[in-house]
């Protein structure tokens, strides 16, 4: 869940701004955006909302097989705040952004963490996973984005964990939910889920003063062939990730057999989204690309990482919804997500949250 090409004015006002105007919404849509006028991103299949808004359908989506091009819901700028204490019962342990959505500064720094780290480590990672075992069972048709999200923030809550993206960056839900076309971030809305749709549910639990992170895409009812193609290989494209990992490899491995993998299967892996660092701190050095590249830096034992390849259909360029959130593909193409949280050993890895 972060996305480095622009790390210092990640989730600024500027980015949100520029990316609006990529966003291709039409003058209809965003009556502050005019010199817009013709619709690339909210061309949707959705008739009524094209009915409704305006919006001018034109994907041609059939390379990419048989499904619900997924569209805003809602026609607003940015996100509503969130009212931490109304959703967070006072006696659950906050991470201080909980208040300020900001997290502490990004240092460049690799930690290396002690066995009670890791040890705390351990039981994020496995509340993240439990958690993400139920939102596979709630990943089903009809069933709304928002009332899984409402189910897993109890879940989190009754393990005495705080839901990680819950206003961090002013994020406005505890998990992100996304959907078909949607690379990431995507926020929990009452869109029910449709036979066909494929789901990535991102889960981030911070438990005893760290985090654990982890994700995985779902099939909901019957899904078209490309569809369970995509998922598959995504899910991979993680495992030759993770096996690429060890004490003193370079980090640029992981990239390299990823990308080879996606490319050799028809695949594209999208370079603006990354892995990253994890423990007291939701997103830390270093960013872990999974694309060939050829960035410095050597695993060592003790250090922590999320490991989350995004692989997509078509090309993997995105655009961000009006909401400053949801980044989606730019030619409506689909695309899937696995996701672990990782420590490297003196002999291998652990995977924190498998
Ligand atoms: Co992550």
């Amino acid at each position: 869940m972060i996305r480095p090409m622009r790390l210092s004015n990640i989730f600024s006002k500027n980015y949100s701004l520029l990316s609006i105007k990529n966003c291709y919404v039409t003058q209809s849509l965003m009556k502050s955006q005019p010199r817009q006028s013709r619709t690339r991103l909210c061309k949707t299949m959705d008739d009524s909302l094209s009915a409704d808004f305006g919006v001018d359908v034109g994907f041609d989506l059939s390379a990419f097989g048989n499904y619900q091009l997924v569209v805003p819901q809602r026609l607003k700028m940015g996100v509503d705040e969130v009212k931490v204490d109304q959703l967070i019962p006072s006696t659950i342990n906050k991470p201080p952004y909980a208040y300020t959505k900001e997290p502490r500064v990004w240092c460049t720094e690799i930690s290396i963490k002690n066995h009670d780290s890791i040890a705390k480590m351990r039981a994020s990672g496995r509340l993240a996973r439990n958690t993400l075992e139920l939102a596979r069972s709630l990943c089903i048709p009809e069933k709304t984005t928002l009332e899984i999200d409402y189910i897993l923030r109890k879940f989190i809550l009754d393990a005495g964990a705080y839901p990680s993206p819950l206003n961090y960056m002013g994020f406005p839900n505890s998990v992100c939910t996304s959907v078909n076309n949607v690379i990431c971030h995507g926020i929990p809305d009452e869109r029910p889920l449709k036979s066909g749709d494929i789901i990535n549910v991102d889960i981030t639990v911070f438990l005893n003063g760290v985090h654990g992170d982890t994700s995985a895409t779902f099939l909901v009812g019957e899904v078209d062939s490309k569809g369970r193609d995509l998922v598959e290989h995504t899910k991979c494209a993680l495992d030759l990730g993770l096996l690429a990992c060890g004490p003193y490899v370079p980090f640029s491995e992981i990239g390299r057999v990823i990308d080879r993998y996606a490319s050799k299967h028809g695949y594209s892996v999208s370079k603006e989204l990354t892995g990253h660092g994890i423990g007291a701190q939701f997103h830390e050095a270093p960013l872990i690309f999974h694309h060939e590249n050829n960035e410095e830096g050597i695993m060592k034992p003790g250090m922590t990482f999320t490991v989350e390849p995004i692989l997509c259909q078509g090309v993997a360029t995105s655009s961000l919804w009006p909401d400053g959130w949801t980044i989606v593909t730019e030619d409506g193409g689909r695309s899937a997500q696995f996701e672990h949280t990782i420590l490297i050993t003196h002999d291998g890895i652990e995977i924190l949250t498998g």
